[in-house]
């Protein structure tokens, strides 16, 4: 019973408190070139963990080598739902996105890989919220989101929710996702100081959550990449715990890109609260150039 309390701190509210709409996002500039493809190459890891209390992990992440497609999840519900939802997010996602992706190839604009990522996350919220509704037990589940696909010099990435995306550039460590949250609109209110927020008591309440009415507005950004960046998908499990200073630190270590999310998981868990936790890690480089002969020759 107490784990199932656990389970139940995160949850998903109406933001019914707005007198507008909620805004779809900052307002959007001019497309990213994608750049030079060949001059860019991403290497990708994933670490999660369910944390030292829980025995169960409502996170779920996943990525494509092949199409730079990266998911992460952060699942919730009662008793195994949260992980219903999260885990049908990610593989739904995974499957249909990485299928037009592939098929789409290289040449996808930014224009179309935004439009096929809305519609992709539409669909899997019909799927989520159907089995919500044909399933007692999965009743309200839902789960947050964030998706991003790397394409040469440019990241298009999509966001439900508090699950975040962060940036490490040079010694700029940026958060580049705004959480869809109850506190980040009481900041935005000017109700409460960031400061004030640290220590607040609702930081688990999402104003936007896939699945869990029957349509959902996916928040969707570009970002032109540079060489040397890394990007650190995570969920609230290591945002809540580590502070942005303490991530820095860790992402600047000379260490494998493995063993650098094997850290953060670390240091979250000794922060000693009780959620799981999901870190996906990308980092981009420039292609040396130091190809084979062959290749080479055929230009490849
Ligand atoms: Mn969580």
């Amino acid at each position: 019973m107490g784990g199932h309390l656990v389970q139940q701190y995160r949850m998903w509210v109406r933001p019914r408190h707005l007198s507008k709409p909620l805004s779809p996002g900052i307002p959007r500039p001019a497309p990213i070139p994608i750049g030079n493809q060949n001059k860019m190459i991403y290497e990708i890891c994933t670490q999660t963990d369910p944390g030292l209390t829980r025995d169960n992990n409502e996170d779920a992440l996943a990525f494509d080598a092949a199409t730079r497609l990266c998911i992460l999840a952060d699942g919730m519900g009662g008793y195994n739902a949260g992980e219903v939802a999260s885990g049908m997010a990610v593989a739904f996602i995974k499957s249909e996105m990485g299928r037009w992706l592939s098929q789409a190839g290289r040449q996808a604009s930014a224009k179309e890989v935004r439009r096929a990522m809305e519609i992709c996350v539409a669909n899997a919220n019909h799927s989520i919220f159907n089995a919500a509704n044909s399933n007692p037990q999965y009743a309200g589940m839902g789960t947050t989101l964030v998706v991003g696909v790397f394409q040469g010099g440019r990241l298009t990435l999509g966001h439900i929710g508090d699950s975040r995306c962060y940036r490490l550039r040079g010694q700029t460590f940026q958060q580049i996702t705004k959480d869809h949250s109850l506190l980040q609109e009481q900041i935005d209110a000017g109700l409460i100081t960031p400061e004030q927020a640290l220590t607040s008591l609702n930081k688990n309440l999402v104003t936007r959550a896939l699945g869990v009415e029957d349509t959902v507005l996916l928040e969707v950004n570009e970002y032109r990449v540079e060489a040397g960046d890394v990007y650190l998908m995570c969920s609230d499990g290591l945002s809540d715990m580590v502070t942005d200073e303490g991530i820095a630190g860790i992402l600047q270590r000379d260490a494998t890109l493995a063993q650098r999310a094997g850290q953060l998981i670390v240091a979250a868990n000794e922060g000693g609260r009780r959620d799981n936790i999901s870190v996906l890690l990308a980092h981009a480089k420039e292609d040396s150039g130091k190809r084979g002969l062959l290749s080479r020759i055929l230009g490849k």
